[in-house]
């Protein structure tokens, strides 16, 4: 067997009972690989450095495996609402996408037993996140949505909180995407919202002036004059702005949100020390921005006003 469809049927029954509510494939192409190209001569990354590397990879995905053909999409939803918390709550600063498990492991697990459909003979590779390789533009190749104003791929049901996971296989693909359509229309709401004016006209973002960045990614002091508003981890502002996302999936159970993030005062991470950091944000997303960067994140809320008590 050398075609997607062959395997579709199973594929659909392992992704549905893994929690997967969208799945899609498409061919190789990545056709706006030149703005990404452009977004990097631009320095619109910042420091993260290694998106400049394996460009010819990201052009060409065959360029590092010749026998790569298609790839599959899947859709897992995290978690949209922000669970109730008393007021300075780790939970009220934490972005949505960091609130449950580190995703890179939960969709990880999901790629792994969708790759149990095949058989001895066909090739896979799996990408949450780690490779060169937009996991947004196969999305939308796939049909899984559309590039929305603010970057994210949208969904029209779904909105867009939820993550994205790829695969590589050797399989012909014979799945059609069905056509989507830009609904943004006319809409401002995420570029009216953004407090740092991070998103950029062609829809990429300045990652220097993007909140999530900086609280993220960013190593050493921030930015002078880089409002954090209310996020000490990663920043959900131009996807609340968007309207799509008022009637989102239900959350993905490992990424509902953790009990101890509403229990724990953002402040306390002021006083942590590395074991209970670790303890804390055990397989979690958060782990990346490390307790020194969290640290100088609610320093920054408490020279803003935004947090007053607790230090
Ligand atoms: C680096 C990175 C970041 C950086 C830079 C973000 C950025 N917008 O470029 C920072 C740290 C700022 C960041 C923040 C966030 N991230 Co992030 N990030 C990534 C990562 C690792 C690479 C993105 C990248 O290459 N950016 C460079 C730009 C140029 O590429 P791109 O965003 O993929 O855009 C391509 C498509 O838009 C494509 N395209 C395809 N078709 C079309 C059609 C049209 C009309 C247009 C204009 C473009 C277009 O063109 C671009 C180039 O190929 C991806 C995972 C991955 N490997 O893809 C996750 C990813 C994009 N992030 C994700 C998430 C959840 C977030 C946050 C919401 C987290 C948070 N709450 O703080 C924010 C959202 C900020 C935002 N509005 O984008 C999800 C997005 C899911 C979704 N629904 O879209 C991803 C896919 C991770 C995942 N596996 O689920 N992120």
């Amino acid at each position: 067997m050398t075609r997607l469809s062959q395997y579709w049927p199973a594929i659909e029954r392992v992704a549905d009972a893994n929690g997967v509510v969208r799945l899609g494939a498409s061919d190789l192409a990545d056709a706006h690989a030149e703005l990404f190209d452009a977004w990097l001569d631009r320095g619109h990354h910042a420091t993260m450095h290694y998106l400049a590397k394996n460009r010819d990879a990201r052009r060409d995905p065959a360029s590092r495996f010749p026998w790569a053909k298609s790839v599959i999409v899947i859709l897992v939803p995290y978690s949209a609402e922000r669970p109730e918390a008393p007021e300075g709550s780790l939970s009220n600063h934490v972005a949505r996408y960091a609130l449950g498990d580190d995703y890179h492991e939960v969709l990880e697990r999901i790629l792994r037993e969708l790759e149990g459909v095949f058989g001895e003979g066909v090739k896979t590779w799996r990408y949450v996140d780690t490779g060169p390789l937009s996991d947004r533009a196969y999305g939308a190749r796939s049909g899984l949505g559309w590039i929305g104003r603010n970057g994210m791929l949208i969904n029209q049901e779904l909105g867009s909180y939820f993550f994205i996971g790829t695969l590589l296989t050797s399989l012909e693909n014979d799945i059609a995407p069905h056509a989507v359509a830009d609904r943004c229309g006319t809409c401002t709401r995420c570029l009216d919202a953004c407090p740092t004016n991070a998103i950029l006209p062609d829809r990429t973002l300045d990652s220097n002036l993007c909140i999530s960045y900086a609280t993220i990614e960013h190593r050493g002091p921030l930015p002078p004059d880089l409002p954090l508003a209310n996020n000490a981890f990663g920043c959900d502002i131009c996807q609340e702005a968007c309207p799509w996302n008022h009637d989102p999936a239900p959350t993905h159970p490992s990424f509902a949100a953790r009990d101890e993030y509403r229990a724990t005062p953002v402040t306390d991470l002021l006083r942590f020390q590395q074991d209970e950091f670790s303890t804390l944000f055990r397989k979690s997303a958060i782990k990346r921005a490390k307790l020194a960067g969290m640290r100088r994140n609610v320093e920054a809320l408490f020279d803003s006003g935004v947090v007053t008590e607790g230090k």
